[in-house]
């Protein structure tokens, strides 16, 4: 009797512990879903920052991403970053970004990533910075990043944006 209700109360501490994670910060916009959104740390005086996150499309049409508005910047764009001729540039996803039907598109450091620009207050680890992303079809939706690390938690070779302040747009990093 005692065993079987320690069992039942462990599973409701699982169940519990699974639930809180899976819904940190996901969150749903009509077929597209929102995982992990996190952000980077930037040094003082930098002003664009990096925004990561995974949508899925588990809908039967393509959607869009077509505006991405965040009161802690000037503006915020998606970006592609990408290596030609061993040189990393950058450059805005011109037409919003295609999250296409059944699919996964990731935005992570080295690919794509939203672009927070001009930021007047750095973001500083452990910050929640809020952002509304409005797809074609699915809609508005709320999303907060979670700020990590300077370096990231999840850094990989050949991200250059813990090193963007002084980015210049026209050139290739
Ligand atoms: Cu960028």
């Amino acid at each position: 009797m005692m065993k079987k209700l320690t069992i039942f109360l462990a599973g409701l501490f699982f169940a519990g512990l699974f639930a809180t994670l899976a819904s940190a910060h996901d969150v749903k916009a009509g077929a597209i879903e929102i995982g992990h959104p996190h952000a980077r740390a930037m040094v003082p005086g930098a002003k664009v920052g990096g925004g990561y996150l995974t949508f899925v499309n588990n809908g039967s049409i393509d959607d869009k991403l077509v505006s991405i508005i965040c009161d802690r910047a000037k503006s915020s764009e998606v970006h592609q970053m990408s290596v030609s001729n061993g040189v990393m540039t950058m450059r805005p996803v011109a037409g919003g970004l295609v999250v296409p039907a059944g699919q996964t598109v990731e935005l992570k450091p080295g690919g794509y990533h939203i672009m927070f620009m001009d930021v007047a207050k750095p973001f500083k680890e452990g910050e929640i910075v809020k952002a509304t992303l409005t797809f074609e079809k699915a809609g508005p939706v709320d999303v907060e990043f979670a700020v990590g690390s300077l370096s990231g938690t999840n850094a990989s070779a050949g991200d250059t944006h813990s090193d963007m302040g002084g980015m210049d747009m026209s050139k290739p990093q």
